[in-house]
């Protein structure tokens, strides 16, 4: 049996434009991802969030399945343009009012609201701004914190700065997969640097109006193994994991870019303010963990930068999303991150599966799910024991949503969603997890997988 601290927190974690929709009402101005998915041929099936969920509308709803669910803790995000419009300025009384209203709902049903402030859905006036690339960005962020701390920091204890600055660098400025849609790893190196600078702004804000609460930032991990013991594939493995997960977390960390990091960035070297130094050395209270697969890498001298890739494990099992199902990645990573920066607390901030879920005679069967879940929080009991800090898990997601440029092709969530009527019905995984957030505890070998709800 895997038994978790008392007081751990368990809950399901969702981002504003993905679950939200009302992308155009009571005064909301539009995100970039808005204006994205709205541009043909960006999404994978031709959708946007304009609807999504209509958690915006149904948030009461939702709430109530969580507490029927006996989750104690929910991660959202809050929508900047619905809240400043024009991502500075005048707010938006309106938008403020629903997140107030959430929070209400969330601690009536004795459910800790996390509230993630950026969830990439910047305001699309800031984009023509110059978006992260323009110092003013971060600044505005913080004006933009100090907004929404000053309405909901009476209930709130919890607060993420940023969610994983590394996709909004790679995917934004790398890839060219979401907006801004860019291939400049110029201007990549400069947003990674300004989204470090808007966090320790934001943290400042934050310790300065809700000093009682706790304040972080959630990275997405990737855990690297090299493709074999050789020397080459070795130092290669250390190369990709400088650049995906050392030079994202050490800033919130250590205060400190990796000197590594610098060395095979050298000819993108960021504009910096002087203070800049001194403001990133801001302490978090705790490091968000998002973590879903891991990346096996060989030596690739053809990739420019990083000189190494990425090798497919052809064999094993995969997602819907194509990622690896190998779950010691998240025994393995929380244990590093703790041996080797000692951070107050962990949060894993997001964990979990898509697959292309069916319902059956009003049930959706999802042993997948259950069985990705089950083996990812059993590694995070271990992690437990061998003396991590970890003191909740989140799982992504709580309702099928939006993914992104996926569109509604992935369903992510412990409760299904029909997006034509909007209907919610609650997985086996739903039940699943909700029995062992109840209980505090899990069969480590199985067993209560197929159990229909108590
Ligand atoms: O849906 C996303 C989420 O917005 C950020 N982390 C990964 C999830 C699955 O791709």
């Amino acid at each position: 049996m895997v038994v978790f601290p008392q007081g751990f927190f368990w809950g399901t974690a969702t981002s504003a434009y993905q679950i939200e929709g009302a992308w155009n009402e009571e005064g909301k101005g539009p995100s970039i991802w808005d204006v994205f998915s709205h541009t043909p041929g960006k999404i994978l099936d031709g959708s946007t969030g304009d609807t999504a969920c209509d958690h915006y509308h149904r948030y009461q709803e939702d709430i109530a399945l969580m507490a029927r669910l006996g989750l104690n803790a929910y991660r959202f995000s809050v929508s900047w343009p619905r809240v400043l419009p024009e991502g500075q300025g005048t707010v938006n009384s309106l938008g403020l009012d629903f997140y107030d209203r959430l929070v209400d709902a969330l601690c009536e049903c004795g459910i800790e609201p996390f509230v993630t402030l950026y969830h990439w859905d910047l305001p699309q006036a800031l984009q023509d701004g110059g978006g992260w690339e323009a110092r003013n960005t971060a600044l505005a962020f913080a004006d933009y914190v100090s907004v929404v701390a000053s309405r909901l920091g009476d209930r709130v204890h919890h607060w993420i700065t940023l969610n994983e600055p590394l996709a909004v660098v790679v995917a934004g400025y790398v890839l060219g997969i979401h907006p801004p849609a860019k291939q400049q790893p110029h201007a990549a190196v400069q947003v990674s640097h300004h989204l470090n600078v808007a966090h320790s702004l934001a943290v400042q804000v934050l310790r300065g109006l809700c000093p009682a609460s706790k304040v972080g930032i959630t990275h997405v991990s990737l855990p690297v193994y090299p493709a074999s013991e050789s020397s080459e594939d070795q130092a290669a493995a250390q190369r990709f994991d400088c650049l995906v997960n050392r030079w994202f977390w050490e800033p919130s960390l250590t205060g400190q870019y990796p000197v590594e990091g610098w060395e095979l960035l050298a000819e993108f070297v960021p504009q910096t303010d002087a203070g800049d130094e001194e403001l990133l050395r801001v302490p978090i209270d705790f490091f968000g963990h998002n973590s879903y697969t891991r990346a096996v890498v060989r030596n690739d001298p053809s990739v420019p930068l990083v000189g190494a890739s990425q090798v497919p494990q052809v064999g094993r099992p995969h997602t819907g999303m194509g990622w690896e199902v190998y779950p010691d990645h998240l025994y393995d990573s929380l244990l590093r991150i703790t041996k080797d920066y000692r951070p107050p607390a962990i949060f894993v901030t997001e964990n979990g599966a898509a697959y292309p879920d069916e319902v059956q005679a009003g049930r959706v069967a999802d042993v997948q799910r259950v069985h990705y879940l089950r083996e990812h929080l059993v590694r995070a009991g271990r992690a437990i024991a061998a003396g991590v800090p970890l003191q909740g898990y989140f799982c992504w997601s709580l309702l099928d949503n939006f993914e992104w440029t996926y569109g509604y092709t992935q369903r992510f969530g412990i409760v299904y969603v029909d997006f034509d009527t909007q209907q919610r019905i609650v997985k086996d995984s739903g039940y699943f997890y909700s029995r062992i957030a109840s209980h505090n505890e899990l069969e480590e070998n199985g067993g209560n997988e197929t159990a229909l709800p108590e």
